[in-house]
């Protein structure tokens, strides 16, 4: 039965190219998820876009020399290509500077001054007096008071994720002339009353024992700590005005509209298609499965300060259904590192190798269950082993078997024994194993089954031996080959979330439309179906190997040190 899904991936900041880690930690695993339900024909709203307000972005414009809302349209424009080359599949990739945006978070904000969820507070708020301005969060830099990691920003503890206010640092410094003339000086702010919306959200959290482990023990632990109230409104020009008399000259703390963003990027969506309500058929659809991907050191915000403001609201919005997050991805035992320029980003990757080999890796290596580590020498062996020696080994093999002996034409599988009963109950497991493993968004799983497969299809082959079964026996070995072909194709299918580019090659070489309309999940056992059919004269080569030595400079290349492009 086709169900409605929002598939979400945390909304990169748009300063600057991701990393591999910003890949697989949510942007990635968003468009598998999107893949795999569009393929089982559901009706699925994928929306990703730039996070473009607060200090971050304004700190990186800074640096530039660059306008904020140019450096911001810039970058929006450079992720998008990116992210396109990475064959990331989102029905829109929006921002959240869109006037969509603006327009909900403003309504959401008055719906919940309404509810009586938004509290005035008079704050001390640091001020820099050689830059004569106060300094929000991240524009204050020091020491934790938690784990004295002395780098935290005036939001949050990088080290030990706790949120804070920028009060809370010890030995401040402003971020933007690196001096402590700083001084204490009082202003109003808005803060949302997170205590009063406390038992709604614990509620909810109790009813959500399907998510993944780190993902609640992160919700926990935060609920368990108490809710503060939390400022919502920033000294800031860049962002989201706030609609509200005494606050017109302040906007919205970057939190609070980013994952509003969800929404907008929705909105924006439907206007471009046409349709502006259309958003509305999944966001306020009770029936709808919201699934969202994201980073750690985003649960907080997603487990507790989202899900509270919609609820809070009580606009009818969906709840999120399944809150996936990732761990951290190293670099070659270290970690990526933009200033220093180590490690491999998003620009670079899309340049080096096809897509395909990235994103199969990427989810070998995703950090699930711990943090987990890139190297080049697990790369090129995943790329080399399992790829090319596996997958592609099996179905060039079998395309090239039937072109010669059948001229093309898939034989009919006469005579069915014993190692097709038990090659067909393997692909059975692998369907039911990589569904399984969707369900519960693990890509690490899914992917492990599919090579497994691959490998079980080719010792088929080898065990078979076709190519004496051709000699004696013309119709046993037709039997094989069909077998193969079936599995091929079932390949192509499952994989076509994974690695849609060498699926569609692979669909191609069999010579078959391989969208989901043609080429329907619910197909995937009929062992019937391709009997007959003419696979291309020509199938091309799906995966090239990668060299030692190229791997060798690859390593060098990329150790840190690298120029920044
Ligand atoms: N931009 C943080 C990040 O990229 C933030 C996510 C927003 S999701 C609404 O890690
Ligand atoms: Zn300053």
């Amino acid at each position: 039965m086709s169900q409605k899904f929002l598939v979400t991936s945390a909304l990169p900041y748009v300063n600057g190219v991701k990393h591999l880690g910003n890949v697989i930690g949510s942007l990635l695993p968003a468009d598998i998820y999107a893949r795999w339900r569009r393929m089982q024909g559901h009706d699925v709203l994928a929306v990703c876009g730039t996070d473009e307000h607060g200090t971050p972005c304004e700190l990186a414009a800074l640096e530039e020399g660059l306008p904020v809302a140019d450096y911001a349209a810039k970058y929006y424009a450079i992720q998008k290509g990116i992210y396109e080359a990475l064959g990331l599949s989102f029905d829109y990739f929006g921002r959240t500077s869109s006037p969509q945006n603006r327009a909900i978070t403003q309504h959401l904000f008055l719906r919940l001054w309404e509810n009586g969820y938004i509290a005035e507070r008079a704050i001390r708020q640091l001020y820099c007096a050689d830059c004569a301005r106060f300094l929000p969060d991240r524009y204050v830099q020091g020491t934790c008071p938690f784990c004295g990691f002395t780098r935290a920003l005036g939001d949050q503890c990088e080290s030990c994720t706790k949120l804070l206010d920028p009060t809370d640092l010890r030995e401040p410094r402003c971020a933007v002339c690196q001096r402590s003339n700083l001084q204490v000086r009082e202003s109003k702010h808005l803060f949302l009353d997170l205590p009063k919306a406390a038992p709604l959200v614990e509620n909810w959290i109790a009813t959500r024992t399907h998510w993944p482990k780190v993902t609640l023990a992160i919700a926990h632990k935060w609920l368990n700590e108490g809710l503060r109230e939390r400022c919502i409104t920033r000294d800031l020009k860049w962002g989201v005005p706030v609609p509200h008399d005494g606050y017109r000259d302040k906007v919205f703390y970057v939190w609070f509209d980013a994952p509003i963003g969800y929404i907008g990027i929705s909105m924006e969506w439907a206007e471009a298609r046409g349709t502006p309500d259309a958003w509305q058929r999944y966001w306020k659809d009770p029936a709808t499965r919201l699934v969202q991907f994201i980073g750690k050191d985003n649960v907080p915000f997603h487990a507790v300060t989202w899900p509270a403001v919609i609820m809070a609201a009580a606009d009818g919005f969906v709840l999120c259904d399944m809150l996936k997050a990732f761990e951290w991805l190293n670099y070659e035992g270290g970690k990526f590192s933009t200033s220093q320029g180590r490690g491999v980003f998003s620009d670079q990757a899309v340049e080096l190798f096809p897509a395909d080999y990235w994103r199969y890796y990427l989810c070998v290596v995703a950090p699930e269950k711990g943090d987990s580590d890139f190297t080049w020498a697990g790369f090129q062996a995943a790329v080399n082993s399992d790829l090319a020696n596996v997958l592609g080994n099996f179905v060039h093999r079998t395309l090239t078997f039937v072109n010669k002996n059948w001229g093309g034409v898939v034989p009919e599988a006469v005579g069915a024994g014993d190692a097709e009963a038990a090659i067909r109950q393997t692909l059975a497991d692998t369907v039911k194993a990589v569904d399984d493993a969707m369900e519960e968004c693990s890509f690490q799983k899914a992917v492990r089954a599919q090579r497994d497969a691959w490998a079980a299809a080719n010792a088929y082959f080898q065990a078979k031996q076709p190519w004496h079964q051709v000699k004696t026996d013309k119709a046993a070995a037709g039997t094989t080959l069909n077998t193969c072909v079936h599995l091929c194709r079932a390949f192509a299918v499952l994989g076509s979330p994974f690695i849609p580019f060498a699926a569609r090659q692979l669909f191609a070489n069999l010579a078959l439309d391989g969208s989901a309309e043609a080429t329907p999940w619910t197909t995937i056992e009929d062992w019937a179906c391709l009997t007959g059919h003419k696979v291309s004269p020509k199938p091309a080569p799906l995966f090239t190997k990668i060299e030692d030595a190229q791997v060798t400079q690859l390593q060098a290349r990329f150790a840190g040190a690298q120029t920044k492009s």
